[in-house]
C-alpha cells in the first residue's frame, strides 16, 4: 500500500504498512483499484455524455460519485464491500460502452487498449495482486504524481458533495463532466506540468459550483440556516446518535423516529443539522452529543444508544467496544460487522431497527450541559450585514479570521483552540466543518451582539463563508477578496477540505495558512509554484502567528 492523501499519513510522508487511520494495506490497495475502475467507466460514461447525458441512468451517474467517495478518508474500510463495487463498475464500464456501440459510435481510441478500460477478474485473489499495481507511485514522476494527486482528492471531495445534492435531486451535468474529464486526466502521459496545474485550478471552479449545489439543494429544502442554540446537554429518553454530512438521512431519521418516544442527537459533522428551520419542528431532536469525530471512542460508549453514520469520519472501533452491534452505516459508507442501512430504490431508506434497537437502550449519559451558537451561512450573516460593516466602520470589529475546515486527532490540532484563545477582543472567527470543535465551547463573548465565532455549518458550507467574503468585498467597494481584513488559517485533514482549498485558490484568495501541516502530496516543485502563485503557506507558533496576522 501506499497512501499519503490526508494529513495525519505516517512521518507526513505516506502509509505503507497500515494506514494511521486504521486501513489495512489490502483496504488501500483495493482502492487504489475502485478508483482505477471508475476512471474505466468515466471514459465511456464521457463519451456518452457528450453524444446525450440522458442515456445516463441513475446508477450510472452515481456510480462515479459513490465509488469515489468510498475512497476518501474514514469512509470505508470494508473489503468485501469495495470488492462488491469494483464488480459493479465493470459491469457498468461495459454496460455503457455497449450503449455507445449500439448507437454506431466511434469509440475513442485514447483509452481503448489500456487496463482501465479492459479490466476484469476471474478471482478475488486476482483482484489483489492488480491492485498492488494500480496506486499513487505508478507515476514515477514526483511533480506529476503529486498535481495528478491533488486533482484526484479534489475529485472525491468534489463526488461527496456531489452525492449529497444527488440524494436531494439535484444534479448538475457540467459536473459529472468535469469529474470524468479530470479523472481521465490523470491517465493521460501527454499532458503537461503546466497543463496539470490549470486542470488544478479548473478543479477549484467545479468545487465552487459543486458546493453551490449541495448549498441550494439543502436550502431549497430545508430553508436557509438561522441563527440557533444548540443544546449540548442530553434528555431523559432513549435516543439516536446521527453523524456525517447527509441531511437526507437526518431528514428521513427525523420523519421516522417522531411519536416513537425516542430521541435523536446529532455528532460532529451533523451538527450544522439543528440550524436549519425545516428540522426545528422536531420536538425530539434533542441537541448535538460530543465533537468531532475523533472522539467517537469514547462518546458512542457512554451514549448508550443505536449510532447512525451518513458519511465519514469513521474511527475503527476496538474490538471490544460496547457499542459495535450499536452502529449502523449507509452511502458510501463501511465497516466491517456493522449494520447497513439500505438504500431504497426510490432513494427512501427504513431506519426501523435502529428505532427499535433504541427503545431497549438506556438514555445517553450526560458528558457537558449548556449550549452552543451557530447557523452563520451566508443568508443569516447578509441579513446581519448592516451591524457587521458598522462594526468594522468604527473599528469595533478589526479583522475576520477564516479558520474551518476539519478536525483531527493530532495533539498540535491545540494549536487552533490556542489561536482562537489568544486573538484579540475585536477579532471574528468564520468557521465551517469540524474544525469549529476545537473552539465553538470556547467562552469569547460578542461584539455588538455578533458572536466572535460565527459557525456557517458543514465544511461544504466554506462556500457560505466564499459568499460573505464576496459580499463584505463588493460592499467595501474592494476590488479583490484580498483586500479585505480577513485572514485564512485553515485545517486540514481529509479530501473534502482539497476541494475546499482549491475552490478558494480559484475565487483568487491568496495567503492561505494551511495546518497543522502541509500536504505530504505536494511535491517540492509544485509547493514552490502554490507559494509563488498564491502565497500558500504553513504555520508556525500561535504567537508569531497572531502577530503577523495582526500586522
Ligand atoms: Fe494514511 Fe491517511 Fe491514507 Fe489513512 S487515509 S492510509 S491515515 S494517508
Ligand atoms: Fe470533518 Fe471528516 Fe473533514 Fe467535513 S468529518 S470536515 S474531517
Amino acid at each position: 500500500m501506499f497512501c499519503y492523501q490526508c494529513q495525519e499519513t505516517a512521518g507526513n510522508k505516506g502509509c505503507t504498512v497500515r494506514g494511521v487511520c486504521g486501513k489495512f494495506n489490502t483496504t488501500s490497495d483495493l482502492q487504489d483499484l475502485l478508483i482505477f475502475v471508475t476512471k474505466g467507466v468515466a471514459n465511456y460514461t464521457n463519451q456518452l455524455r457528450k453524444i446525450d447525458s440522458k442515456k445516463l441512468t441513475l446508477e450510472e451517474n452515481k456510480y462515479i460519485l459513490n465509488s469515489m467517495f468510498i475512497t476518501i478518508t474514514n469512509a470505508n474500510f470494508d473489503d468485501i464491500e469495495i470488492v462488491k463495487e469494483i464488480k459493479k463498475g465493470i459491469k457498468i464500464r461495459e454496460e455503457v460502452k455497449e450503449k455507445l456501440l449500439s448507437l454506431n459510435v466511434k469509440l475513442d481510441e485514447k483509452f481503448e487498449n489500456s487496463l482501465m478500460t479492459n479490466l476484469d477478474f476471474k478471482s478475488v485473489e486476482e483482484m489483489y495482486e492488480v491492485a498492488k499495481k494500480v496506486g499513487v507511485l505508478r507515476t514515477e514522476n514526483e511533480d506529476i504524481r503529486s498535481l495528478r494527486e491533488i486533482i484526484t482528492y479534489g475529485i472525491k471531495g468534489m463526488c461527496a458533495y456531489a452525492e449529497h445534492a444527488m440524494n436531494l435531486g439535484k444534479t448538475k451535468d457540467e459536473i459529472f463532466f468535469f469529474i470524468e474529464k479530470a479523472l481521465l486526466a490523470t491517465e493521460d502521459n501527454s499532458l503537461t506540468v503546466e497543463e496539470l496545474i490549470n486542470l488544478v485550478i479548473e478543479t477549484g471552479k467545479y468545487g465552487v459550483d459543486v458546493m453551490a449545489l449541495l448549498d441550494d439543494a439543502n436550502t431549497s429544502k430545508y430553508g436557509n440556516p438561522e441563527i440557533t442554540k444548540v443544546n449540548i446537554g442530553v434528555g431523559k429518553n432513549p435516543g439516536i446518535l446521527i453523524t456525517g454530512h447527509d441531511l437526507r438521512d437526518i431528514e428521513m431519521l427525523l420523519e421516522q423516529t417522531e411519536g416513537t418516544g425516542i430521541d435523536v442527537y446529532t455528532h460532529s459533522e451533523m451538527l450544522p443539522a439543528h440550524y436549519y428551520p425545516a428540522f426545528k419542528k422536531y420536538k425530539h431532536f434533542v441537541g448535538n452529543y460530543g465533537n468531532a469525530w475523533w472522539k467517537q471512542k469514547e462518546e458512542f460508549e457512554t451514549f448508550n444508544g443505536p449510532i447512525v453514520f451518513t458519511t465519514n469520519c469513521i474511527v475503527p472501533p476496538k474490538a471490544d467496544a460496547s457499542y459495535n452491534d450499536r452502529v449502523f452505516i449507509t452511502n458510501a459508507t463501511g465497516y466491517p460487522g456493522w449494520k447497513k442501512i439500505k438504500i431504497n430504490e426510490d432513494g427512501t431508506k427504513d431506519f426501523s431497527q435502529v428505532i427499535e434497537m433504541a427503545k431497549n437502550c438506556k438514555a445517553p449519559k450526560e458528558i457537558e450541559t449548556g449550549e452552543i451558537v451557530g447557523g452563520f451561512a451566508h443568508n443569516q450573516v447578509l441579513l446581519l450585514a448592516d451591524k457587521i460593516v458598522e462594526a468594522v466602520k468604527t473599528g469595533a470589529i478589526k479583522k475576520f479570521f477564516v479558520m474551518g475546515g476539519c478536525d483531527g486527532r493530532v495533539n498540535s490540532r491545540s494549536y487552533y483552540t490556542e489561536f482562537a484563545e489568544k486573538l484579540p477582543k475585536d477579532t471574528v472567527i468564520l468557521t465551517a466543518g469540524c474544525a469549529k470543535y476545537r473552539y465553538n465551547k470556547l467562552n469569547l463573548g460578542d461584539i455588538n451582539g455578533i458572536p466572535r465565532v460565527l459557525d456557517a455549518g458543514q465544511c461544504n458550507d466554506s462556500y457560505s463563508l466564499a459568499v460573505i467574503a464576496l459580499k463584505l468585498k463588493e460592499v467595501f467597494g474592494f476590488e479583490s477578496i484580498n483586500e479585505l481584513p480577513i485572514v485564512f488559517n485553515i485545517s486540514w485533514y481529509e479530501q473534502k477540505a482539497v476541494i475546499v482549498l482549491l475552490a478558494l485558490l480559484y475565487l483568487g484568495v491568496k495567503n492561505i495558512h494551511l495546518g497543522p501541516t502541509l500536504p505530504a502530496f505536494i511535491s517540492p516543485n509544485v509547493a514552490k509554484i502554490l507559494v509563488e502563485n498564491f502565497g500558500i503557506q504553513g504555520i508556525g507558533t500561535v504567537d508569531e502567528d497572531i502577530k503577523k496576522f495582526l500586522k
